[in-house]
């Protein structure tokens, strides 16, 4: 049965760069799942399997659709049990949502503003219309001035990671010894930034770049496939 993963792309469809999505491609990854990936542009998103949602990732696998990051990963973990886990439990599952949250309000907030025009220059025209209305409605401003005012953000930036230093001080991976959905759920963000900026947001000896670094190395390089914004 074909699993066919619907995914945010740009002009080029060859570097993905949504953090949800990333968070998702890993989760196949993860369980060890051969799977389609179908370029979606921004415009395309609400037509995506018969207007099932308003965003992407949107998994279907066989007779199922599904949408959310984390809703997919509970999915996988729940068709796929034989596979390696993406939760190692109930508990596991309560806290990745932590993470998700803690990865939504500390690092989202700060980089994703900062992305905006380099998200902006990689898609299509119809598309960056879209995505200038949008954004400059949601944040109440020019996507010149959020970024501009993104820049004190980003200085900032590392010493809000000093949680997950500390963590990463005991364990490689936020999993423990190997890495988990919550693992992804960070590594997300971490290559959107990538995929998008070639701006330095960590020293590479920062503990929090050498996890990156590894989660990039995971499952056959599947991070690593898109190379890094020059
Ligand atoms: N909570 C959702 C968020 C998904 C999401 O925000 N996806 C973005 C792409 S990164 C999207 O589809 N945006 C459509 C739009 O902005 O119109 C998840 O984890 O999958």
């Amino acid at each position: 049965m074909t699993i066919t993963l619907y995914e945010l792309t740009g002009r080029d469809a060859a570097r993905p760069f949504s953090p949800h999505c990333w968070k998702t491609v890993m989760s196949l990854a993860h369980k060890g799942l051969e799977f389609e990936r179908s370029p979606v542009p921004f415009t395309g998103v609400p037509e995506v399997e018969n207007r099932f949602g308003k965003t992407v990732p949107v998994l279907r696998d066989g007779d199922r659709v599904i949408s959310d990051s984390f809703d997919i990963a509970l999915y996988l973990e729940e068709a796929y049990p034989d596979r390696p886990t993406l939760f190692a439990g109930e508990g596991g599952i309560a806290l990745s949502r932590f993470v998700e949250a803690w990865t939504m309000t500390q690092i989202h907030t700060t980089i994703g503003g900062r992305l905006l025009l380099d998200i902006h220059a990689m898609l299509e025209p119809q598309d960056q219309a879209y995505f200038r209305q949008s954004r400059e409605a949601r944040f109440g401003k020019s996507l010149e001035e959020v970024v501009e005012a993104g820049a004190e953000r980003v200085r900032e930036f590392a010493a809000k990671l000093e949680p997950l230093r500390l963590m990463l001080g005991r364990q490689p991976f936020i999993g423990g010894e190997g890495p988990l959905f919550a693992d992804y759920i960070v590594f997300g963000a971490f290559q959107w930034a990538r995929v998008c900026s070639a701006e330095q947001l960590l020293e590479p000896d920062d503990p929090v770049a050498q996890w990156f670094g590894r989660c990039l190395d995971l499952h056959g390089g599947t991070g690593r496939s898109v190379a890094a914004a020059a």
